[in-house]
């Protein structure tokens, strides 16, 4: 425990919100009535070193980021809370006292769900080591009211339902209606003279007040609190009769529209770009607020904005922030007032850029009419970088046209946002070493080539806070034995001190019994969630992520016919009992994966209702992935899938959190599976396919048809032939042609077999195979898990962001006492 946590104070508080909340005493209090009432006392803890944080760094005039994201994917507050102010056993115990079990209590809260996946949850991982780090931060976003959708199974289908996670409130956010700031959208720039110089107005817009919600982000056991600042929208004039009088009824009916539309909903889309206007109009709108309240607060202690990038660094997470360039030009500009070449220098050494994917359907273009027309002033600012830039590749490259081509920022008719933000900004980085090196021979040589200095990798990070001491308790107790400390909470590199256990048979029986747990608390979750019985003692086999075709999720469904087809021609096989378990969001709009959900849902139905294979076959789709449900899966799992096609997942990051937690990584050499294997090594992993060279060489050379392979090798035929012949879907067997199609028939835009499923499949199941085999030695197996565990330390967020700190953003540790 920490000093200053006082448990008859907290008991109090507990009391006393109960009473004034929901006018009952606490005998009376429903769980979720109890929840509030505790994360208000919690929250008053915290509101003192949030307040004494930002003191602090003001004192100390610290340079701060700004961590500007689209997504962030926070989970449930509460017990993350309670265990970085280092109070969850006495927290624990007075709720006990009072009656009340603190899981159950935290299963009230509703998941901060405003985050897609890896990117989002990455941003969340990150605020919670820079605040743990003593780092000051800003995380700044959007109050979506509507998150991620919650995914129902009806039929076997995916349903999306509105995720209402605001409906009770939220006991953690502070509204700071003093910061309200305007954000313009439309209308045209008009120039005019004042004071000698020209000036840029912009006219005939509307405009919405963005009024910015404050989360504290609480540090570990260090007494800083963080702020994860989201914006929400309101109409500027609340539909009036004034304007109505001036026959402005209709901008008043606009703008109140607008306000109540930019903040509605999260767009479901991952790794991919879907070019809505309302999107453009999010991305500014949080961006304008952010900079424009940066820039406010550095102004109000600082005289000179020309040195602004001392004080502050904006990171731009993806492309989805990159308008913050251009905006922080125009403020430069049009508001203060500084020449071009100086705003530009403040602006480039202000920002920085991570590329997280080398996706072309995920890289944002936005034709220039739409983009001129919803940002008027922005547009014109981002001609003339264009201009420039362009100028310069000229006396570079001169008479190059195929670089100017490939690198104008404004090109066919269309803004490219990565463009942008490379010139705009001093360090453009991606995510796993892999990653960047591909980003550096080939999705973005050309940058590469003419600003080197400007590129660098910072592998991704998770936070064992919450994906060991949270979510997975016993093990983390374990650990914190054998290693006689709980030093690895804050630097997870100590945790190689379990590697000396690896080889001792009490240690591996007792960490299998912890897995073992583990599998029986998820059993549990299964049977209460899907009805469906599976047996802690099979081998848990999981793929959780998001639903993309390069995550091949398909080739997992496919690899599970060809064993049953094995186990139907044999069921006295010997198998290892397998429990293969899904979980995944698809996008509203993605076809093809949710039919892929469908698939697998399928495949589950008749699987699992098959007495003649003994129970050695399970399917599962876990319903509505979500970070509060991945604690306990990652806890549970013996087999971490991460499958994709080498070259195509920049870096993921459950892959991490399955090391973390023991699970023995099945995968492709691609994102930073590579450096999982390097710090495992090989023989504690079981890795096949193609190597993203292969890949890449297919791609650009052709020499891939699958249709020699489902000529030659019957079993992989047979499973084809059963998505088309009814074999899972007896109603329907035509539900399955559009997959079968995408195996084995080029269409307009893309080769058959896209992400090289049939090609990698033989190389798939013989890993699978050694699975099976491996799993046999248990001791074998449970030294590899100790030593996956001993060996996650580089893949803590703590250390990607000492990374960032020290080549990037170079900010100051800063020390709060009370
Ligand atoms: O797909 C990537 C993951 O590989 C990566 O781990 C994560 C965090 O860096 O970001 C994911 N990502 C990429 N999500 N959206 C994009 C492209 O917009």
């Amino acid at each position: 425990m920490k000093m200053g946590f006082d448990k008859e104070e907290f008991k109090k508080s507990v009391e006393y919100n109960v009473k004034n909340l929901f006018r009952k005493t606490i005998d009376d209090a429903k769980p979720n009535e109890a929840f509030q009432a505790v994360a208000y006392a919690i929250k008053d803890v915290i509101i003192d070193e949030w307040i004494a944080t930002q003191k602090q760094y003001a004192k100390e005039d610290a340079k701060t980021l700004y961590y500007m994201s689209m997504e962030f994917l926070m989970g449930r507050a509460l017990g993350n809370n309670i265990i970085n102010i280092m109070a969850w056993d006495e927290v624990k115990e007075v709720l006990e006292e009072m009656g009340f079990d603190l899981n159950v209590l935290e299963d009230q809260e509703p998941d901060a769900a405003l985050g897609n996946g890896g990117l989002g949850r990455l941003a969340a991982c990150f605020l919670d080591s820079l605040a743990t780090l003593g780092y000051p931060a800003y995380g700044c976003g959007i109050r979506y009211r509507y998150g991620m959708f919650k995914q129902k199974i009806e039929d076997g289908y995916q349903i999306e339902v509105p995720d209402e996670w605001l409906k009770d409130g939220n006991p953690f956010e502070v509204r700071r209606s003093e910061y309200a700031t305007e954000v313009k959208f439309g209308g045209y720039v008009k120039t005019v003279w004042e004071d000698g110089r020209e000036k840029f107005v912009q006219e005939g817009y509307q405009s919405v007040m963005a009024v910015p919600y404050d989360l504290p982000i609480v540090g570990y056991g260090n007494n800083v609190v963080n702020t994860l600042r989201i914006w929400d929208a309101q109409p500027i004039n609340t539909f009036n009769l004034e304007s109505f009088d001036k026959g402005d009824y209709q901008k008043a009916v606009e703008q109140e529209n607008l306000a109540k539309n930019i903040c509605e909903v999260l767009y479901p889309n991952d790794n991919h770009y879907a070019g809505k206007e309302l999107r453009l109009k999010q991305q500014y709108f949080f961006i304008s607020a952010s900079v424009q309240r940066a820039v406010k607060k550095y102004k109000e202690t600082h005289p000179d904005v020309r040195k602004f990038y001392e004080k502050n660094v904006f990171q731009l997470n993806d492309t989805h922030p990159t308008v913050a360039v251009a905006e922080l030009m125009r403020v430069l500009l049009d508001e203060e007032g500084l020449p071009w070449d100086v705003a530009w220098d403040v602006t480039t050494k202000t920002c920085a850029y991570t590329n997280h994917t080398i996706m072309s359907e995920a890289l944002e273009k936005w034709p220039i009419d739409l983009f001129s027309r919803l940002l008027p002033r922005i547009y014109q600012i981002v001609e003339e970088i264009n201009r420039r830039f362009m100028e310069q590749i000229q006396q570079m490259y001169p008479g190059d046209d195929h670089k100017m081509a490939r690198m104008a920022i404004l090109y066919d008719g269309q803004v490219r946002m990565a463009h942008l933000a490379i010139v705009g900004s001093f360090s453009v980085n991606g995510v796993a070493r892999l990653h960047t090196e591909i980003l550096k021979t080939q999705e973005l040589k050309h940058f590469y080539q003419m600003m080197p200095q400007k590129f660098n990798n910072k592998t991704n990070g998770i936070t064992q806070r919450r994906f060991l001491l949270h979510g997975n308790p016993l093990l983390a107790a374990w650990v914190t034995e054998k290693l006689g400390s709980k030093a690895w909470v804050t630097d997870l590199k100590q945790i190689k001190g379990i590697e000396a256990l690896a080889e001792d048979e009490t240690a591996q029986k007792e960490f299998m019994e912890i897995k073992f747990q583990n599998k029986i608390r998820l059993a549990k979750y299964i049977k209460e969630h899907n009805g469906i019985d599976v047996d802690p003692r099979s081998i848990f086999d999981v793929q959780v992520k998001r639903l993309h075709e390069y995550k091949r999720q398909l080739m997992n469904i496919l690899h599970v016919m060809f064993l049953y087809n094995q186990l139907r021609d044999n069921p006295n096989m010997d198998m290892v009992p397998r429990t293969f378990i899904f979980g995944a969001k698809a996008a509203a709009g993605y076809r093809r994966a949710k039919l892929t959900i469908k698939l697998i849902n399928a495949v589950a139905d008749v699987v699992n209702n098959d007495a003649s294979i003994q129970g050695k076959l399970k399917v599962v789709f876990i319903e509505d992935y979500r970070v509060s449900n991945a604690e306990i899966i990652f806890a549970a799992a013996d087999v971490s899938e991460q499958i994709s096609t080498a070259s195509k997942e920049a870096s993921g990051t459950g892959n991490m959190k399955f090391m973390l937690n023991g699970a023995l990584t099945l995968g492709t050499m691609d994102g930073a599976n590579v450096e999982i294997v390097e710090e495992v090594g090989a023989e504690h992993a079981f890795i096949f396919g193609m190597s993203s060279d292969e890949v890449i060489n297919y791609e650009k050379n052709g020499g891939y048809d699958p249709m020699t392979i489902f000529n030659n090798d019957a079993d992989i035929r047979r499973v084809l032939m059963q998505l088309i012949n009814g074999y899972y879907s007896p109603q329907n067997p035509e539900l399955f042609r559009e997959i079968y199609d995408s195996l084995l028939n080029r269409n307009s835009s893309d080769r058959a077999d896209t992400y090289f499923i049939l090609k990698d499949f033989r190389s798939y199941a013989d890993a699978q195979k050694q699975v099976d085999a491996a799993y046999r030695n248990q001791n074998w197996w449970a030294k590899a898990a100790i030593l996956n565990v001993a060996n996650s330390g580089k893949f803590s967020s703590d250390r990607t962001i000492q990374e960032y700190v020290d080549d990037i953003w170079h900010l100051d540790k800063v020390e709060v006492k009370l």
